[in-house]
């Protein structure tokens, strides 16, 4: 079940080039946050992936490189570092290009520094990727516990969950030293830090973080093998979350179902099997100055929404969502079809554009998910569209980033309605994009700007950063929601334009960049303990 999906938050497919050439976005190292040490990235997605591309009857290879998001962040990063990077290799003509030990070195033509590639069968992605990580601990995480029940029994896929773990633990005990930092990402590698301990040199510092949320301990019941999944993220000498209320439900559910751990919850400290795992967090943010220049850059949007079928003169909602259950995107159009019952002058004036992408396609609640999402947008259209209007828009087509960038900038109003979400990271990307005419004068941050609203769940760990300058939706509440949209396209300019500024001065200041040093920085104190406090540029852990 290889498919393309979770690919798409670095948006790869324009960064593809021939095997071998140049690099085509040189970062300036002076801007790269130091890593302290020699450093391994461990991730399920990798950086570069290679594939066939064929024309007549030749057969080259290419190479997806990495053009958005944490993949991109980071790359620069461990190129600086020359360090390794370990990863799934899912591309087709992966193995083609590495060697005997499954490494090649990266970006092709400059060899700055190793990827090792873990060759996965059919059987070990249907079920420690498809299976334990996103039937189960995305579910778990996400507060759908009645979604596991329906994979039925997961044992085999937990086998291989921690089959794939051991693999990776494998990978990085060939390459680790004491000097090593090894640095973690996400819910794919919950058993990864325990086995990695047990390969290392003791000096080398294991860090994680950890993407989505962290459950309820009630819901934590849920999963049989919980008490293992601690186990195993108590290999880590510190694990990071985005917002406080994850660590400290992760701190409950130790001090619940792990009898011999001692939890120090003023100091977010935990201490279990001759260990002790620091618990920080840091909000994660987006490359904001790219996404900035991006939208600016954007030349035509009337366009872009004719591309869609959408009138110029029409005031624009926005919504753009991988097609996850998380998203709340039924719950948003309950509230759109509210909205237009209950406000028939917007009839026509009014139109909600929402990109959704397919994702985890094959997994049964996420196929459901987009029979309902689509079902829904054609009840709802036909109750209300008229020959030449439609209220909804829906659109699963690829829309390219500097596109994106184009429609977050035109958007009057970008709806993030997720039920549960770790961060969000695209109500970050509208505000970055929300710029006004013309480049930039250089003041600060990023002028001029424009004036759209963010509508914002406040189940997002967004919302604990940009929640005051958004207008806050609770997803559920579908009268409470469609009157918060009236709300936000009632606002006047002035304060539109007052609450955008402040938005833009948050993502301008936590931008990637800043949550990187923020993770560095952690790291950096626990690797060697004499370095000082001073600066911390933004990871947190509790005042006493
Ligand atoms: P996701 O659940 O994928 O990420 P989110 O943070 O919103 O959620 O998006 C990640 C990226 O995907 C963004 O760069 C966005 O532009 C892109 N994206 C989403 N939908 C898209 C679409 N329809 N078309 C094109 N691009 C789209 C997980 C967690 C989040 C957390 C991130 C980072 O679930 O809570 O914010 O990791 O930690």
């Amino acid at each position: 079940m290889r498919n393309t999906e979770d690919r798409l938050p670095d948006g790869r497919s324009d960064g593809r080039r021939a095997d071998g050439g140049s690099h085509p976005d040189e970062t300036d190292d002076d801007d790269s946050p130091g890593c302290p040490g020699s450093l391994i990235v461990v991730s399920n997605r990798q950086p570069y992936r290679h594939e066939y591309e064929s024309e007549g009857d030749d057969r080259s290879i290419v190479v997806d490189e990495p053009t958005g998001g944490l993949t991109a962040g980071l790359d620069p990063v461990v190129q600086e570092a020359n360090g390794t990077w370990i990863a799934w290799g899912d591309g087709e003509a992966d193995f083609a290009v590495t060697d005997a030990n499954d490494c090649v070195s990266v970006p092709p033509g400059e060899d700055a520094y190793t990827l090792h590639r873990i060759d996965l069968s059919e059987e070990a992605v249907d079920c420690y990727y498809y299976g334990f990580s996103n039937q189960v601990l995305w579910p778990l995480c996400h507060e759908f516990p009645g979604l596991i029940k329906e994979r039925g029994d997961w044992t085999n896929d937990f086998d291989w969950y921690r089959t794939v773990n051991e693999r990776f633990a494998d990978a990085v005990a060939e390459h680790a030293s004491a000097e090593s930092i090894v640095w973690i990402q996400d819910y794919h590698f919950g058993l990864a830090p325990r086995l990695i301990r047990e390969r290392i040199p003791k000096a080398a510092t294991i860090a994680h973080f950890w993407h989505i949320p962290w459950p309820t301990p009630e819901t934590f019941a849920e999963c049989s093998v919980g008490e293992e999944l601690l186990e195993g993220l108590l290999g880590n000498d510190l694990l990071g979350f985005h917002v406080d209320r994850y660590a400290r439900l992760f701190l409950e559910c130790v001090e619940r179902y792990l009898d011999d751990a001692v939890v120090d919850h003023d100091e977010w400290l935990v201490d279990y099997d001759e260990g002790t795992t620091r618990l920080a967090t840091a909000a994660m943010g987006i490359d904001a100055d790219t996404y900035d220049e991006a939208a600016r850059a954007v030349e035509d949007v009337d366009a872009l929404l004719e591309e869609f079928g959408v009138s110029p003169e029409v005031t624009l909602g926005l919504g753009v969502d991988r097609l996850d259950y998380s998203k709340g995107i039924p719950e948003r159009l309950a509230a759109l079809e509210r909205f237009f019952e209950r406000n028939p002058d917007r009839r026509e004036e009014f139109t909600f554009l929402q990109k959704a992408t397919p994702s985890r396609t094959g997994i049964p609640a996420y196929e459901r998910l987009g029979e309902l999402v689509r079902s829904e947008v054609t009840r709802i259209n036909s109750r209300f569209g008229t020959d030449d209007w439609q209220p909804i828009v829906y659109t699963e087509e690829y829309v390219p980033q500097e596109n994106l960038c184009g429609l977050y900038r035109r958007a009057d109003v970008m709806v993030t309605s997720p039920l549960l979400d770790g961060m969000n990271l695209v109500a970050q990307e509208f505000v970055a994009s929300c710029v006004g005419e013309g480049p930039r004068d250089g003041a600060a941050p990023g002028e001029p700007h424009g004036d759209g609203i963010l509508l914002l769940s406040e189940r997002t760990g967004a919302h604990e950063r940009l929640g005051a300058d958004a207008v806050t939706i609770d997803p559920t509440d579908t009268d409470a929601f469609a009157a918060d949209l009236e709300t936000a396209l009632a606002m006047p300019a002035s304060e539109r334009r007052r609450r955008m500024r402040s938005l833009r001065t948050e993502v301008f200041e936590a931008d990637l960049k800043a949550w990187m040093d923020s993770q560095f920085e952690s790291i950096r104190r626990l690797h060697d303990p004499n370095e000082s406090d001073d600066d911390d540029p933004g990871a947190r852990t509790p005042q006493v």
